[in-house]
């Protein structure tokens, strides 16, 4: 089974997937962590993306499309994965699409956070306080917002167009609110 969990910077993706990883046994795969942890280790990689991500741009399809690549495999193994913060764009979500076809899979859900643009920022500068992200500046966020509106959703349509179910949850309350409200919306599906 393979999942995304969709939405705009701040609207919970990475929170919810961790939980919905232990409810419905299946491999969380963040991009965001992955390139946070290579620019932490100082890798080639990390090198390479470390300035874009601060500047709260994308980072380039062809290399992401990789890192994915050679991470899905293990992911998948058995139990699914589910995306965090991929695909990104069109031509990830093509890119995709390519990769599962070549092993007879598709993605078979979507849950798509529903969050006003005035609290997404209100969390980003609250977790700007605690975590001290550098692309939690309010500069910053707004170059993110606008990354997501001009190229991260046109990838719903993407897969609209092909049929797959897409649950459209309201993102707002507190994270347990948000987790009930998607497990009732996606329930039936799991793995086990
Ligand atoms: P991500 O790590 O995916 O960043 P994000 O969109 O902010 O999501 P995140 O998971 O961290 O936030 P969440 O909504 O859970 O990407 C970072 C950067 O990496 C990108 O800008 C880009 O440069 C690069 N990148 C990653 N993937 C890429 C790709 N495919 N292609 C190109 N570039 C890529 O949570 C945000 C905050 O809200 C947290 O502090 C959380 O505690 C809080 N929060 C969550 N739910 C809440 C709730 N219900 N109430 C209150 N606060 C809540």
């Amino acid at each position: 089974m393979i999942g995304i969990i969709f939405g705009p910077p701040g609207s919970g993706k990475g929170t919810q997937a961790a939980r919905l990883e232990k409810d419905l046994g299946i491999h969380h795969l963040s991009t965001g962590d992955i390139l946070r942890g290579e620019v932490a280790k100082g890798t080639p990689l990390g090198k390479e993306v470390g300035r874009i991500m601060a500047a709260g741009d994308l980072v380039p399809d062809g290399l992401i499309v990789d890192v994915v690549r050679s991470r899905l495999p293990d992911a998948e193994q058995g139990v699914g994965a589910l995306l965090d913060g991929f695909p990104r764009t069109v031509a990830q979500a093509r890119a995709l699409d390519s990769m599962l076809s070549d092993e007879g899979h598709r993605v078979n859900f979507i849950v798509a956070l529903d969050v006003p643009e005035e609290l997404l920022v209100d969390r980003l500068l609250h977790r700007a306080q605690v975590e001290g992200r550098t692309d939690d500046t309010r500069e910053v966020i707004a170059e993110r917002m606008r990354e997501y509106h001009k190229l991260t959703e046109a990838v719903l349509d993407h897969y609209r167009k092909q049929g797959v179910r897409i649950h459209e949850v309201d993102g707002t309350g507190s994270p347990d609110e948000v987790f009930d409200r998607i497990h009732a919306a996606i329930s039936g599906i799991s793995s086990r």
